[in-house]
């Protein structure tokens, strides 16, 4: 599928995604910067992320893979942070220089490595060699997740609206991504006195619509 693209300008962007997965930031992060891309869809249920083709751009399997100029990268904060230096009139990152890009890299890192492996191993069982969590894993996984919420929570009730304080950045977005996946556990983000407007604010940017539209998404919309 081609979203965005002027007719005859070949896009400098493709994106391997799957609705609603990691890849969703990255998506996110594209329409917020307006760039022409081209999309390809991965369907899990055929394991389409395990086709020799696709392991020669991803050997993970995984997505998000983000060809740029048809060099393949991945890793969807890395992919998030190297969009929003590639396009800094979206405005998805203080510049360099700014105070506020060190808190910038802060929360995308912690994120990232918090919540991120915390997800993966609470939707991906087989990671940890097991087909169904045993219920002591299952309460760990589950505990890591809501501690990293609790603190983002507290962060935003000190010093929000987002993540950066008065200035909303991608970082806000690879939030927004790990909220949604929350949604069908035991205590879901928005529980969160501060998170559930956090979220709800950045629900309502036109980007989020969009995505929904192209990803055919329904579920937390709103
Ligand atoms: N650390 C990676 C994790 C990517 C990841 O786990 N992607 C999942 C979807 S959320 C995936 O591709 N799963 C398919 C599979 O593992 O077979 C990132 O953030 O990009």
């Amino acid at each position: 599928m081609l979203t965005h693209r002027p007719p005859g300008n070949p896009p400098v962007y493709t994106l391997y995604y799957s609705p609603g997965t990691a890849s969703m930031v990255v998506h996110l992060a594209l329409l917020e910067t307006g760039a022409p891309h081209r999309l390809v869809k991965l369907d899990f249920e055929r394991g389409e992320q395990r086709s020799a083709e696709y392991l020669k751009l991803n050997p993970r399997g995984q997505v998000p893979t983000l060809l740029v100029d048809g060099k393949p990268y991945v890793e969807s904060a890395a992919l998030l942070m190297l969009l929003a230096d590639r396009h800094p009139e979206a405005a998805l990152a203080p510049s360099p220089g700014d105070p506020l890009r060190a808190d910038w890299y802060q929360w995308i890192a912690f994120l990232a490595t918090t919540l991120g492996p915390a997800y993966r191993q609470w939707f991906y069982p087989g990671d940890l060699g097991t087909a169904e969590h045993p219920p002591a894993q299952c309460e760990a996984i589950r505990a890591k997740i809501e501690a990293a919420w609790s603190l983002v929570d507290a962060h935003l009730a000190a010093g929000g609206p987002w993540l950066l304080g008065a200035r909303f950045s991608g970082a806000d977005l690879l939030a927004l991504m790990y909220m949604r996946w929350s949604r069908n556990m035991p205590r879901p983000a928005t529980a969160w006195p501060a998170l559930g407007p956090f979220a709800d604010r950045l629900r309502a940017r036109p980007s989020w619509t969009r995505l929904y539209e192209v990803e055919g998404l329904t579920e937390w919309r709103a």
